[in-house]
């Protein structure tokens, strides 16, 4: 697709679709990491987001180093997918805005029941910028590893608000119909291994969570540099942005250099605040250790003043 018309499609559709963005071989890479951090986290969760059980359809921050201690090699592999030339030229296209990394997730199908999707926009504060009417906070970018039409979304429903039709089945009655499959204008998208689709938050969307639909759809998460400093301004870091293994030394051993420059931006972006947090964390810790030392004005004994 040419820049014009993957620019043009984004702001009137709401979202673009690259086929085969990538090669067969870079997916089953994927599939056998995203397969193999799965299976980790199962067992022993570093992230709570959402807790693991049967109705669990997705697990974030794959990137998590402890997801990778034998195996740095497949950290770079991920953090180069994540700054692909073909993602990154694209987003560039699309947005048309300086833009940053923000989270990676992983969709599978659950074990358990089947769910329809609640159908939803992502909110993103207030968008008072005609920028963000367009195009709106950043970018959904997901990659199928396996065929998939789990996703579904209203194309066009990005630049407008609800139709009456559309409030009634997302917001109504305390969201009670947000799971109906009756949402006018709404498309499943045909996805093979290896496509890209690219689409705004602010579009009505949907996923679909059943047991006897094999998914495994990677996706990353961009937000616009803009508006990502105005959340952090006004609320700081969250679950999502909270990264802080990206101060490592080591974290970017092996990666591409274009890799290298975006994600030093994104550190030099939220790094002080999770140096800050740390410095907090470190004070309780050395409290901890030196009251436990010293026996004495201990929060747990009654007596507080020695004596
Ligand atoms: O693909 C899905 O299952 C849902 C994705 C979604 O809701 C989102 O990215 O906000």
């Amino acid at each position: 697709m040419m820049a014009k018309d993957l620019y043009a499609d984004y702001r009137q559709y709401g979202y673009v679709i690259l086929r085969s963005a990538f090669e067969p071989q870079c997916v089953k890479h994927l599939l056998n990491l995203c397969e193999r951090v799965h299976t980790q986290w199962h067992h022993n969760p570093l992230t709570d987001n959402p807790p693991v059980n049967s109705s669990a359809a997705y697990m974030r921050h794959l990137n998590h180093p402890d997801y990778h201690r034998d195996r740095p090699e497949d950290l770079a592999f991920l953090l180069d997918v994540c700054a692909a030339p073909i993602l990154l030229d694209t987003l560039a296209t699309v947005l048309n805005e300086s833009f940053l990394f923000m989270n990676i997730s992983f969709y599978f199908n659950p074990t358990g029941s089947n769910l329809d999707g609640n159908w939803h926009k992502d909110k993103g504060g207030d968008l008072d910028d005609p920028r963000d009417w367009a195009t709106g906070t950043g970018v959904q970018l997901q990659i199928p590893l396996v065929p998939s039409d789990d996703l579904e979304l209203v194309p066009e429903s990005h630049s407008r608000d609800y139709t009456d039709a559309e409030r009634h089945i997302c917001i109504d009655g305390g969201e009670k119909n947000n799971r109906s499959n009756d949402m006018p204008g709404a498309i499943r998208l045909s996805l093979d291994p290896g496509d890209a689709v690219l689409f705004n938050p602010s579009g009505i969307h949907r996923g679909r969570y059943h047991s006897d639909k094999n998914r495994r759809t990677f996706m990353i998460s961009y937000v616009k540099e803009r508006l990502a400093r105005q959340t952090l301004s006004a609320q700081g870091t969250n679950q999502y942005t909270n990264q802080p293994w990206f101060l490592h030394p080591d974290y970017l051993n092996g990666i591409q250099p274009r890799t290298k420059n975006f994600f030093h931006q994104y550190i030099n972006f939220y790094g002080v605040n999770w140096q800050s947090q740390i410095s907090e964390m470190n004070k309780y810790t050395s409290l901890i250790r030196m009251l436990d030392q010293s026996r004495c004005a201990n929060p747990f004994f009654e007596e507080l003043a020695p004596g």
